[in-house]
């Protein structure tokens, strides 16, 4: 899964795709659709489409933004592209509006939680991935508190699975996301991809975002923008415990680690 990020204020390449305009993020489309083009020649299966940064202490943006950032980003792919488009939302709005433009997952990094949303996804057949987070986006990272991280996580998403089947949607439409940097210390995190593989048990798709996240840099003690390296080591380590989908903004290192990993399973 490629990251294509419509965010003025991402970590990555948002802000290279597009220019502030009177308050407002005016997207460049060929940027985005070139961007996308080179991550599916790399092997992208998926592309991830957010108008909404969740990196910690993001502010919120409007749905009138969020709208505006994704529904012509999804349109332009589904026109230009043969891939699988996935819409990074919480809102059900947003949802609507990006299944109606042909967005084939939804993923909510709030799991559905928000009104509405569950019955946005009942009455439609977009695959959905439900991610784990503890607190909000503007304060995750500054206050949080497990018992066993492990047991937590699990229990939340299993919650949640649950939901949604009881609305009717079919448990081969799920994904599940442990949540890598929300609401977790570097520590919670390194467990988390250590014990991955009892996620499997649930009976669904993993999928693993840990791409350039702080938990590399805790790890290697690099900035940002250096630590492609120790995310594709992340990435290995991830697909050995059982994710089925690595969410990067690297996709062509990410790829090359996809490789190994499938030779080295299928020896
Ligand atoms: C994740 C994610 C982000 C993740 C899923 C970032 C939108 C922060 N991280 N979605 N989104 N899983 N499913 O650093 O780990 O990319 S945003």
């Amino acid at each position: 899964m490629g990251i294509l990020n419509t965010t003025p204020d991402s970590f990555s390449d948002g802000s290279q795709l597009g220019q502030a305009d009177a308050g407002h993020f005016r997207i460049d489309l060929d940027k985005v659709l070139r961007r996308a083009e080179t991550m599916h020649a790399e092997g992208a299966a998926i592309l991830d489409v957010g108008g909404e940064s969740t990196r910690p202490g993001a502010e919120p943006v409007s749905t009138d933004e969020e709208l505006a950032r994704v529904i012509p980003v999804i349109e332009v792919l589904r026109k230009n592209l043969d891939v699988c488009v996935s819409v990074d939302s919480s809102s059900p709005t947003v949802m609507t509006e990006a299944i109606k433009a042909g967005a084939d997952i939804v993923n909510d990094v709030r799991a559905l939680t928000k009104e509405g949303a569950l019955q946005v996804l009942a009455d439609s057949q977009a695959a959905i991935c439900l991610m784990h987070m503890q607190g909000q986006p503007q304060t995750m990272q500054k206050d949080f508190q497990y018992g066993d991280v492990l047991a937590e996580v699990r229990d939340f998403l299993s919650a949640r699975v649950a939901v949604c089947r009881a609305a009717g949607i079919a448990q081969d439409r799920l994904i599940i996301d442990p949540g890598f940097g929300f609401g977790k210390s570097p520590e919670h995190n390194f467990r988390l991809l250590k014990l991955l593989q009892d996620f499997t048990t649930l009976g669904m798709p993993i999928l693993v975002g840990i791409s350039r996240k702080s938990m590399i840099g805790a790890a290697t003690g690099r900035p940002v923008d250096e630590r492609v390296t120790g995310s594709v080591a992340a990435a290995t380590l991830a697909l050995a415990n059982g994710a089925s989908i690595i969410r990067s903004h690297d996709v062509a290192a990410t790829m090359d680690a996809i490789r190994v990993h499938c030779a080295y399973k299928n020896a």
